[in-house]
């Protein structure tokens, strides 16, 4: 498969602990102990593949809120993940003042967004500006879904990268839906790919199931940024599993049929067969895989409801400039 056998488990292990910690956060909201969550579930094959082709933690990332397993792989910790949703102090995203799934990881080159869908595009086009600016070797990748590619800063930021051959990659998360609009409502094209050739710039679109596949096209793409021959788009194609967000009935919008048939191509599942059958991995270190996971994701759990919140004393931190030095 290309990839070092540890390299595949190390994506793998990364695309399981995602999906454990992403159920738990459900069963969290059920509960009533959360008050929101939003879902990397069947977006994880595309969110590891794109991390992997990145030297991480020197690149930098500017993510949308569904990037759970991206995050992971970047080194966020199942703790802070549990910290974000329960608002708990220390969380890295905004020290507890944003909604869950509005990332941001100093240590891990990863900006915070807001949550205007697309704003994010033009922040990476900047970042990305600054990088050629400085003569620096980064590359940016930022993410987005399908449908926040109708907004108007997605043309604006990929327009510009492509005029100044900047190197980012625009990563978009193609699950067809958009809350409850469907693609074919609010774009012309067959995918958001489509739309790179009439900024400039080549657009990919691949099976965002398939881990390797996102992986070797991410790869082609960040090594041309990186030799200075400009951006690209790469669309992966994928499939939300869940509702939205758990704000979200998406049985008032799509027949049952049709998530039952997207969860028969389940990318973690289709990724486990692959390393089974490869013999990559064994049926042992899958099972220890597994319960490492969950041993993970109760630590998390349990370390996070036991937490403080933040001090009303620091409300002000780190919103202004000069508190920012004291974390
Ligand atoms: C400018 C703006 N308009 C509307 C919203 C509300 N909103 C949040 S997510 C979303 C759908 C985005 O769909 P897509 O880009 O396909 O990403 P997905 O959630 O499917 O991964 C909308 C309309 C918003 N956050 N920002
Ligand atoms: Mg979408």
């Amino acid at each position: 498969m290309g990839l070092p056998n540890e390299t595949l488990i190390e994506m793998y292990r990364t695309m399981v602990l995602s999906r454990r910690l992403d159920e738990r956060a459900w069963v969290l909201h059920r509960q009533g102990k959360i008050a929101f969550h939003i879902s990397a579930i069947g977006h994880e094959a595309a969110q590891i593949g794109a991390a992997f082709a990145l030297r991480r933690g020197e690149d930098w990332v500017v993510p949308y809120y569904r990037d759970l397993a991206l995050l992971l792989a970047l080194g966020l910790t199942p703790r802070e993940f549990a910290l974000g949703l329960m608002g708990k102090k220390g969380e890295p995203s905004s020290g507890a003042r944003q909604m869950p799934s509005h990332w941001s990881l100093r240590r891990a080159h990863v900006v915070s967004h807001s949550s205007p869908v697309a704003t994010q595009t033009p922040h990476a086009t900047g970042i990305a500006l600054g990088i050629k600016m400085r003569g620096d070797s980064a590359v940016v990748l930022t993410s987005i879904g399908e449908g926040s590619t109708s907004q108007g800063e997605w043309y604006e930021g990929v327009n510009w990268a492509a005029v100044q051959r900047l190197p980012v990659i625009f990563l978009v998360e193609n699950n067809i839906y958009a809350i409850s609009v469907r693609q074919e409502k609010q774009m012309a094209v067959a995918g958001a790919a489509g739309k790179a050739a009439g900024l400039g710039l080549p657009g990919v679109s691949v099976d965002g199931l398939d881990v390797l596949a996102v992986y070797e096209a991410m790869a082609a793409a960040v090594e041309r940024a990186r030799r200075g021959e400009g951006p690209s788009v790469v669309e992966a194609r994928v499939q939300r599993l869940t509702p939205h967000s758990s704000d979200d009935d998406d049985r008032t919008y799509r027949p049952r049929e049709e998530v039952e048939a997207m969860k028969a191509a389940d990318p973690l599942a289709a990724f486990q067969a692959r390393l089974l059958e490869g013999k990559v991995l064994a049926a042992k270190r899958r099972d220890q895989i597994e319960a490492e996971a969950v041993a993970a994701v109760e630590d998390a759990i349990t370390f996070a409801e036991a937490a403080p919140y933040p001090d009303v004393s620091e409300a002000a931190y780190p919103v202004y400039a000069e508190d920012i030095r004291r974390g």
